[in-house]
């Protein structure tokens, strides 16, 4: 081989500072086009990433080729979104020369926080289900498990969220505008996704019924693969996002002058399918390029899970032994009805077997009881969309509902309940009822949750198969959410109980002891208040706000929701405001409310809470009278980004959903391992951070879901009553209704005010708000104790071992998906 080759193949593989310096100049010159001089930041940036990846790529190639010469049985992770942040920092830690980099550019005259900077944030993804897919992509390569991630390379991620007058406006998030160094474009792997046409029946070779679906409009799915680098840099995995492309009828026609321009039309129009994110969390809009969507990426990674089987396979009896489909909520349900079809018609498998194969591939995970967020297409836009699959579906159901039939006769009301088509006014289908019955199992995100699935949604189901549902407590990656986000508090610890802790979090509890150890417990204060300077400083850059960095940091970062309950922060901050003015000789524990997250665009329920959040910190912030002792501030443009700097200042975390409604909750695991204390209702996996924090160690308030059951079955109550009953809450809501907060338009938030009162309050605001302020008053008593609050705030991160996504996936893999690991084969010079 030619020497200089040789030379470089080298070089770009090297790991030390002098290594990655040349890189980076070579990079810049040779592939961003500028010399050092010319260079922006962002050129350093996507100089940097390319030189990262290279040293990525040929683990990539080892860990693809491993899982290929072993035939080894794939988790595929079916996604609509993937909420991944930024990767430079991500990459950079996880193969270990952060350091190494940082010299890099600092010998270059460059700051590598600037250089970080630049990487705008990838957010393909709403909230709390799209994060927990890229946590768990890093826990899958962090452990070596063959794991895939698929889902769509939207051209727009979530909205960039703006204040205009203190109102949301949203404007377009251009993540690909400059282009995006971390993928790799795969023009060749291309496959075709139909739409619309219809089903023609006709007699197979052996003279049997068979159906092929005829006159249907195309498009491609174009793969775009992300190299998931997992901790160590031993194995890296792929994450592969399609987008659609015109098929190459366009390319390879010939049109005359009237057809051209429309087909160019065409072009665009079909293309349009990958454009944007769908901005709603946890509700559902039934729109046809939604569920054009769903099925564009499920079809697509379908064909490309299937055509990897078959490299190895000539029958699909070992699919099930070779390929678990693990489908992210129901977005990707449709993916029965496809991999039924792909067997059936396309493959020639017969139905009884087909469906064997197909339950044994497909797990499912629910994520939210909210009837307005379990899918459920319109029968009349399935059968015009996808006619095939409707096909399919009646079929599937009409075997199943035969079967049950024959067992419990006559009970048609349970029939209707279990049936996959809900005939209650239009017909829909129910996703969930499908993704139920085409899986071998079912779970929950955490242990309420997954109780909460048994005895309410999915009670029938659960009846007639009671060993499919099962609970798969969420948890967070410990890389990005301690060792990335909180280097201060990281480092504390691996001095003292070394780095085991990051790739086996179990490890920390060794950190339990130290709660007692008053140095320990001074450096963690230290750490702390770093983080909380960081935040002061960023709180200052993008609302003008100075606060006290010695108040306790009171956050609720999540999106904006009612069952989430903002409503009930807002209403303590105006009680805890008239308080402190009402008695201004107290001395008062500063307080400084931090909230932050977006609002779905067409929800304004949630956009007029954020403009209330935004009124009362006006008038709190310029009140002279509360200077010292109160803060109000509302973070914009809530992402992953921001939560890396805002949750390791974190001293108080608002976790304070009404009970049975927020299916587990993940910020509220990040906070807590982060050494903030929870004020949280028993909802989701707070029921189990009790459990391992000890109740001593956590704020808990408010009704339980048993009681919220209770309460709304007997009819409900009368907010009406509550209020009258609790003068500083009256007063808060007649502040409210009077316009103290909006002078400029003293009605505006009478629809908050009225779903509150005669609205019937159904999130229970005003009934668990006294002791929500008995919980907050205990919280800010501690605080005056700093040695009380920070042993707690040690054993808060001490106790969250369980909670990372590495246990998570683990369960996942030995319970559902039956894959293990697979250690890559390195040949080559070494790599640490
Ligand atoms: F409605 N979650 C979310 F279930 O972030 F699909 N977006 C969603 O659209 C849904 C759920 C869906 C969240 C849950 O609200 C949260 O409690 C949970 O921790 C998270 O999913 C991950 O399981």
């Amino acid at each position: 081989m030619d020497a200089r080759f040789k030379s470089r193949d080298i070089e770009r593989r090297s790991l030390d500072v002098d290594g990655l310096k040349r890189s980076f100049l070579e990079w810049l010159v040779y592939s961003v086009g500028k010399d050092a001089r010319a260079a922006t930041r962002r050129d350093w940036f996507h100089t940097v990433a390319l030189a990262v990846r290279d040293r990525v790529v040929d683990r990539w190639m080892d860990t693809t080729r491993s899982y290929y010469q072993e035939d080894a049985k794939r988790v595929y992770y079916l996604s609509l979104e993937f909420l991944i942040g930024r990767l430079l920092t991500n990459s950079l830690s996880n193969l270990g020369i952060v350091d190494e980099c940082r010299q890099a550019l600092d010998r270059l005259g460059l700051s590598m926080e600037d250089v970080v900077d630049a990487e705008p944030d990838a957010a393909l993804g709403n909230g709390g289900l799209g994060r927990l897919a890229a946590c768990f992509l890093d826990s899958m390569a962090s452990q070596g498990l063959p794991g895939y991630g698929y889902g769509i390379r939207y051209e727009f991620g979530l909205f960039e969220q703006r204040f205009e007058n203190g109102w949301q406006v949203e404007y377009p998030e251009q993540w690909l505008q400059f282009g995006n160094p971390w993928e790799f474009a795969r023009p060749e792997v291309l496959y075709p996704v139909q739409f619309y046409g219809r089903v023609e029946e006709f007699r197979d070779s052996v003279g049997e019924r068979a159906y092929r679906w005829v006159d249907a409009d195309r498009v491609l799915a174009m793969a775009y693969d992300t190299p998931v680098v997992g901790y160590g840099g031993e194995t890296i995995n792929t994450l592969r996002l399609w987008s659609a492309r015109a098929t190459r009828d366009f390319n390879f026609g010939h049109f005359n002058d009237g057809a051209y321009m429309k087909a160019v039309e065409q072009k665009i129009l079909s293309e349009n399918l990958s454009r944007v994110l769908y901005p709603n969390d946890a509700t559902e809009t039934g729109k046809e390029l939604r569920l054009k969507q769903e099925y564009f990426f499920t079809s697509a990674s379908l064909q490309d899970i299937l055509r990897r089987y078959l490299q190895h396979h000539t029958t699909f009896d070992n699919l099930p032994n070779k390929a678990a489909i693990q489908l992210n909520d129901t977005h990707p349900a449709i993916g029965i009805a496809e991999l039924m079809r792909l067997l059936v018609d396309q493959h020639a498998l017969r139905w009884d077997n087909a469906w064997e194969i197909t339950r044994a591939t497909f797990a499912y995970t629910n994520h939210t009881l909210l009837p307005e967020a379990l899918e459920a297409w319109p029968v009349r836009m399935i059968e015009r969309v996808l006619p095939r699959h409707m096909q399919i579906i009646y079929e599937i159901n009409a075997k199943f509902l035969n079967r049950t039939k024959a067992k419990a006769a006559g009970d048609n009301a349970r029939l209707s309940r279990l049936s996959l088509i809900d005939e209650r006014g239009e017909r829909r289908v129910r996703m969930g009822n499908l993704a139920f019955l085409g899986s071998h199992k079912v779970n929950g995100v955490s242990a309420l949750h997954t109780d909460l699935m048994k005895q309410t949604v999915f009670a029938d189901f659960h009846e007639e198969f009671p060993d499919r549902i099962n609970n798969k407590t969420n948890g967070i990656t410990p890389r990005r959410w301690l060792k990335q986000a909180n280097p201060a508090l990281s480092e504390l610890i691996t001095t003292r109980i070394g780095e085991g802790w990051i790739s086996d979090l179990s490890q920390i509890a060794a950190l339990r002891e130290k709660a007692d150890d008053v140095v320990f417990r001074e450096e963690f204060r230290r750490a702390k208040r770093k983080n909380k300077k960081r935040l002061a400083a960023y709180i200052a850059r993008q609302t003008g706000e100075e606060v006290l960095v010695d108040s306790i940091f009171d956050v609720q970062v999540k999106r904006m929701h009612e069952y989430k309950r903002q409503l009930l922060n807002v209403l303590h901050t105006i009680a805890l405001y008239n308080e402190m003015r009402d008695n201004p000789t107290v001395s008062w524990v500063p307080v400084t409310k931090v909230f932050a997250g977006k609002a779905a665009p067409s929800y304004h329920m949630a956009k007029l809470i954020i403009k209330l959040i935004n009124d009362v910190a006006k008038v709190v912030n310029h009140d002279p009278s509360v200077h010292d002792n109160l803060k109000v501030v509302l973070l914009p443009n809530y992402n992953v980004t921001a939560a890396e700097i805002i949750i390791p200042a974190a001293d108080l975390s608002e976790q304070i959903s009404t009970a049975g409604m927020e299916a587990s909750g993940t910020g509220n695991m990040k906070l807590a391992l982060n050494g903030a204390l929870t004020i949280g209702t028993l909802d989701g996996a707070n029921v189990e951070i009790r459990e391992h924090v000890g109740p001593d160690n956590i704020f808990i308030f408010g009704m339980t879901a048993d009681e919220v059951n209770d309460l709304r079955a007997s009819g409900g109550f009368n907010p009406r009553e509550v209020i009258a009953s609790n003068p500083s809450l009256k007063r808060a809501l007649d502040m409210i209704s009077t316009g103290a907060f909006s002078p400029d338009d003293r009605n505006r938030y009478h629809p908050i005010v009225q779903a509150l009162t005669d609205g019937g309050d159904h999130f229970l605001v005003t009934a668990d708000f006294a002791d929500y302020c008995r919980a907050q008053e205990a919280a800010m008593q501690l605080y005056r104790d700093p040695e009380e609050w920070t042993r707690k705030a040690i054993l808060n991160t001490a106790s969250m071992g369980w909670f990372s996504s590495d246990r998570t996936v683990n369960e996942y893999a030995e319970e559902v998906w039956d894959v293990h690991p697979v250690k890559p084969s390195h040949d080559g010079e070494g790599f640490r």
